[in-house]
């Protein structure tokens, strides 16, 4: 056997067993028992929850980026706000003294309302590692269609409570193709700019990236990019840097550096809590209801919208039934949670006057996973950061960008991972199904199949050019791709086609929508900051002309 053919096989065997160190860290001494112990959030009721037979001016659905920046604007111009947001508030310790469970050890607070755990990297060596939680109002939500799991945040500040804060701006010369009927001067000149400042974006210090050792695996994702002849970007977060810093200098609790991201970060991320929240409750404006639902909104008698709405408990059963009349709606609720509502109340006869556009343009902004497996010459580090600092620009040459990910195991995995965006063509549709009496999405498995062509543009270069391979035990058995999943759900209710260019609903007067599923499918980059500044330009053109 050669020297290198030693190496090679040497370094998928030490890959092997450190995985299935990675596995038990992962897995925890609850893998072993049944549904763990709980140290839920508590979970009081909201303070001034909405009452039944209220009147309000403004009533928004979902508290995400959407929803939190039009009740900061609206709340700003004058307008009492009424939020309401199905999830927790996720502000007070459980009994473990923390808000937020650990990415390698989830509990009932991980997700929303499932007795076992569906995590996006499901397994190790091809081992499962899921495990039995009890149920809860938890923070993410892995909801299931027919040929996609769609990953969503629940609770007060929505998906920014589970995101990794990778806060992208795309390059100019494609948002022409992310949202054509949008003026892109005033959109770079204004609305993205404010969206990055009201979220606290910035750029990670690089020359103290240079040297931590939480980066080591993002500076060997750029070792092997230039490597191949791609372009490098380092792209910015709403993390805390400094507060990073000090996680790495070992003087306060660690959060990034204990791998959080998927099921909230305790401490230094800048989600919608520390940013939007704060400023529309200083407002004096705005009152919030969490754990409350909206189930349906239709013209009201009198004027304005009668809103139907489930006060739900912790373990998802409705406790009280709301209806209220407001002068105007906003729908956050996130893509898949505002289309779900839009396709059911057409087709159920409480707004029929919607147009047939909604429901159509979802996509799931061309997510794929993979991981490549190292040289034993090329560790990846055991300590990594939980918040991406950059990716790999192959949008023009092959339609992907990949963001260079962490796999926050604890151990040395000699894994390089990665969360590729590729610009996959194929759209979906919500339709109403009478019979099951729910909303489902017609996405299929197979329509992956050109955002998998568009990442091989890049790893399979780099594995040639490295000597490298795949690895195939991260989501499944001899399986490469994480093709079954999105964390980017896009569109439904279509800027410029379900609504007019400033997320009016057609058919309509007092409706609108505010969030993700005004986009068509895709951002080319990670989706938030365009959903924020877009947001923000709808509401400006609103507040001037509706109010
Ligand atoms: P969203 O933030 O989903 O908010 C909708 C809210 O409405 C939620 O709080 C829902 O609980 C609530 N809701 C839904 N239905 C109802 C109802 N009927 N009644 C009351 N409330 C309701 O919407 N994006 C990036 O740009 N960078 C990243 O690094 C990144 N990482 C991600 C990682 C993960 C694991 C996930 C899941 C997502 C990630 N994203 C990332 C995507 C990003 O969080 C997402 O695009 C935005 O949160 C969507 O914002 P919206 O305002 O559309």
């Amino acid at each position: 056997m050669s020297d290198t053919a030693v190496h090679e096989s040497g370094s998928n065997e030490v890959s092997r067993r450190g995985f299935v160190r990675g596995a038990g860290a992962l897995l925890g001494a609850a893998a072993l028992a049944g549904p763990i112990a709980v140290p839920r959030a508590h979970a009081a009721p909201s303070a001034a929850a909405i009452p039944d037979g209220a009147h309000v001016p403004a009533l928004v659905v979902g508290t995400g980026y959407g929803g939190s920046v039009t009740a900061l604007r609206l709340a700003q111009a004058g307008v009492d706000v009424h939020m309401i947001e199905m999830g927790m508030a996720w502000d007070t310790p459980g009994s473990d003294g923390r808000i937020f469970a650990g990415t390698t050890s989830p509990d009932s607070r991980s997700y929303w309302l499932r007795t076992r755990t569906k995590q996006p990297l499901s397994n190790f060596l091809g081992f499962p590692i899921d495990k039995d939680i009890a149920r809860y109002t938890g923070i993410l939500d892995a909801e299931d269609f027919s040929g996609i799991t769609v990953y969503q945040g629940r609770g007060l500040g929505g998906g920014s409570l589970v995101n990794g804060g990778m806060a992208v701006t795309p390059r100019r010369e494609n948002f022409g193709a992310i949202l054509p009927s949008v003026n892109a001067a005033e959109m770079y000149a204004t609305y993205y700019p404010r969206a990055n400042a009201e979220l606290g974006v910035t750029e990670v210090d690089r020359t103290w990236w240079e040297n931590a050792a939480c980066y080591q695996y993002a500076r060997v994702g750029r070792k092997h990019a230039e490597r191949s002849g791609f372009p490098f970007v380092f792209v910015p977060n709403v993390y805390d840097w400094d507060y990073m810093k000090q996680e790495a200098a070992g003087a306060v609790p660690k959060s990034a550096l204990a791998g959080e991201v998927l099921y909230g970060n305790n401490y230094g991320k800048k989600s919608l809590q520390k940013t939007y929240i704060p400023r529309i409750k200083a407002t004096g404006r705005v009152t919030i209801s969490t754990l409350h639902k909206v189930t349906s909104v239709r013209p009201a008698p009198t004027g304005g919208y009668t809103v139907a709405i489930d006060q739900i408990d912790t373990g998802g059963a409705t406790v009280a039934g709301k209806t209220v009349v407001a002068d105007r709606v906003f729908f956050a609720a996130g893509s898949v949670g505002t289309t779900k509502l839009l396709v059911m109340l057409k087709a159920t006869g409480a707004l029929p006057n919607l147009n047939d556009e909604v429901g159509k343009g979802w996509g799931d902004n061309g997510n794929v996973m993979c991981g490549r497996a190292n040289h034993l010459w090329d560790p990846t580090g055991s300590l990594q950061s939980s918040m991406p600092t950059a990716g790999i620009d192959n949008w023009a040459a092959g339609g992907a960008f990949a963001e260079v990910a962490p796999l926050p195991t604890g151990i040395e995995t000699y894994a390089s991972f990665y969360l590729s965006i590729t610009k996959n063509p194929n759209r979906a549709q919500f339709t109403w199904n009478a019979s099951a009496g729910r909303v489902d999405l017609n996405w299929q498995a197979s329509w992956k199949q050109p955002s998998i062509d568009m990442a091989k543009t890049i790893f399979d270069k780099i594995n040639a050019k490295e000597g490298t391979i795949y690895r195939t035990d991260l989501f499944g058995v001899y399986k490469i791709w994480g093709d079954h999943l999105t964390y980017h759900p896009l569109g439904g209710a279509v800027l410029d086609k379900a609504t007019d260019n400033y997320g009016r609903l057609r058919g309509y007067s007092g409706l609108y929508v505010t969030d993700g599923a005004l986009i068509p499918g895709n951002t080319s980059v990670n989706p938030f900051v365009t959903i924020t500044a877009l947001a923000e330009r709808n509401i400006d053109n609103v507040i001037a002309n509706d109010l």
